[in-house]
Formats: C-alpha cells, sequence, structure tokens
C-alpha cells in the first residue's frame, strides 16, 4: 500500500514476514543486542533519547543473527537493494517515542532505500512534509504491527519527516530494524 507518492515514495507492506519468523528475530534480538541509552541536546541541556539504541551487520556493531540475516534478504528482494547494516530501536512502553526527523545519516545519500520492521506492539508511525518542502499535504499515519515493513525510497528524506509519537495506552514493547545502506551501488 503506498503512504507517499509525491517526492517521496512510501510503501507500507503488512504482515512482510510471518508471525513465526517475526517471533524468531524477537528471540533473537532479545538475547544479546547491546541497547545504549543515547542522549542529544536540548535547549542547551544534554538529555536522553525516549528510547534504546542499537546496531548489527555494520563494521562496529554486533553481529547479523540467523532470522534476521534472512529477514534483510527478504527485503534485499523486496526492494532490489542491499543492505549493510541495520540500526535497532527498542521502545519499551507507549512512552518511548522518536521525534519528527529525516534519515539522513550524516553523510548518507539521502535518497538511499530504507525498510524499516516492526516487531512487537502495534504503534503508530506518521509522515508529514519537511516545513521547507513546499508540500501541502496532512500528515499520514498507519498502524505498524508484528512483522509489517515500511519502505522509504527515491525523495522521501528530502521532502518528508517522520516519526512515532508517544502513546501512554500502549504498554508492551516494540522493536523496530530499519535496514540501511552505507552508499547506494553503481
Ligand atoms: O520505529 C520506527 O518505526 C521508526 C524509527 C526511525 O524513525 C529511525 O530509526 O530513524
Amino acid at each position: 500500500m503506498r503512504l507517499v507518492g509525491d517526492r517521496g515514495d512510501v510503501t507500507y507492506v503488512p504482515e512482510f514476514i510471518d508471525r513465526d519468523l517475526a517471533d524468531a528475530v524477537v528471540r533473537e534480538l532479545s538475547a544479546d543486542t547491546r541497547w545504549k541509552a543515547d542522549s542529544r541536546m536540548m535547549y542547551g541541556r544534554r538529555v536522553l533519547v525516549p528510547r534504546e539504541t542499537a546496531g548489527r551487520g555494520g563494521k562496529m556493531a554486533q553481529p547479523w543473527t540467523p532470522a534476521l540475516a534472512l529477514v534483510r534478504e527478504m527485503a534485499e528482494r523486496h526492494t532490489g537493494t542491499s543492505f549493510d547494516y541495520c540500526f535497532l530501536n527498542r521502545y519499551r512502553d507507549g512512552n518511548d517515542a522518536v521525534a519528527w526527523h529525516g534519515d539522513r545519516d550524516g553523510t548518507q545519500d539521502a535518497r538511499l532505500v530504507v525498510a524499516s520492521l516492526s516487531l512487537g506492539a502495534t504503534r503508530t508511525f506518521q509522515l508529514r512534509p519537511k516545513k521547507d518542502s513546499g508540500l501541502r499535504h496532512d500528515p499520514v499515519g498507519v498502524d505498524v504491527a508484528h512483522g509489517d515493513l515500511i519502505v522509504m525510497a527515491g525523495d522521501t528524506q528530502l521532502y518528508w519527516e517522520h516519526r512515532v509519537p508517544r502513546d501512554p495506552r500502549v504498554t508492551g514493547e516494540r522493536l523496530n530494524v530499519t535496514f540501511r545502506q552505507y552508499r547506494a551501488r553503481e
């Protein structure tokens, strides 16, 4: 299902992987992932971000695990892209969140494909045009559940930003895996 088609390309694939495989990835990630509590500067003070993060597959990160590597291959086939590493987010409950942002990863080409897998508790994923994009569009939202995939491609990161807002009604944990590339291949 296409969520964004104007100056960007965002698709939502419900049940991209089945429950058994999704459960296996959760088991692997829960077993030995080294989660970090990141912080950032806000109004001159350093504050903890409301979630935990980790990485897999890159040079400095922990290795791929078997079920995660299988999902990476499936995401590669689905998108026609090779993924080098993934970022992991752990939302311990509905008080954890990620604020509006675009995924540029510093030096990375903003047009690289990002494939984002949801595991565990269902949360709302929202998109809206960036302020300087010139686009007029209402925010778009979708409830992402265990095994669902969001793919962001094309100009998405240039014109759109996304977030997962707080939702204090949610008591369960959600894990998010975003498969990424270092550089676009020729
Ligand atoms: O948890 C999600 O679905 C989004 C994560 C995200 O925006 C990010 O890692 O940049």
